[in-house]
């Protein structure tokens, strides 16, 4: 059994997709950051960076396992299962690179978009300028692969995808035109929205 400890945000939705993709069985214990729920000692016991999404592997040898942040617990869930991660040099080395250029290029693009498009109470417009110069950066870099390739790492759908499809279908959404300025990023994010597996993932907690 694994526990998932999360919250509705696209970083979570890519650990419970990535749960249903796999097929394992696991609970879900959903937290309020408003209310600072994230800060509670127990979830520090096992994360001390206090953020979401956190599972805990309790069959491992014997032991429980906890491991932090999206991109570890995807490619974590895809050894263990031995699913959406090719094992090949090659193909593993560009599937790797895109989860890289998603959590640290991508991600933290629309984490700052949102801080200052949508958080601030005082709007800089130099702040608001940058951010949205580089989200159509960021926007167009998965467009134009997708121009190239089905999927993010090649032919095949991968953890790159999942870790993708909620920044995509979440983050960018909140932009007006973002998917519909990029018409092969809006036909890899339907393509992948047609999936059982994300569809039930996009809905927890
Ligand atoms: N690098 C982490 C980022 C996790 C993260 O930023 N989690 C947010 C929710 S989406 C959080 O828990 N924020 C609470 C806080 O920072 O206090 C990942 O990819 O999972």
């Amino acid at each position: 059994m694994i526990d998932l400890h999360t919250v509705a945000t696209a970083n979570g939705y890519k650990a419970s997709i990535m749960l249903e993709e796999v097929g394992l069985p696991y609970r879900v214990t959903a937290y309020d950051l408003l209310k600072g729920e994230n800060f509670k000692p127990e979830l520090l016991a096992i994360n001390r960076v206090g953020r979401l999404p956190v599972i805990v592997d309790h069959g491992v040898e014997g032991e429980s396992l906890a491991v932090y942040g999206s991109a570890a617990i995807l490619q974590y869930l895809a050894d263990k299962t031995g699913q959406l991660l090719p094992k090949e040099m090659r193909a593993r080395a560009k599937v790797l690179e895109w989860m890289g250029i998603i959590s640290s290029d991508i991600a933290p693009a629309y984490s700052g978009q949102f801080v200052f498009n949508v958080v601030a109470q005082e709007k800089q417009p130099w702040a608001v300028a940058f951010y949205d110069r580089l989200c159509s950066r960021m926007a167009q870099t998965l467009e134009d692969q997708l121009a190239l390739t089905p999927f993010l790492a090649g032919d095949e759908y991968s953890i790159a995808d999942i870790l993708a499809y909620p920044v995509a279908t979440v983050s960018m959404k909140r932009y007006p035109g973002n998917l519909d300025a990029h018409p092969n990023l809006a036909r890899w994010a339907a393509t992948i929205g047609t999936r059982p597996a994300v569809q039930r993932g996009m809905s927890v907690p």
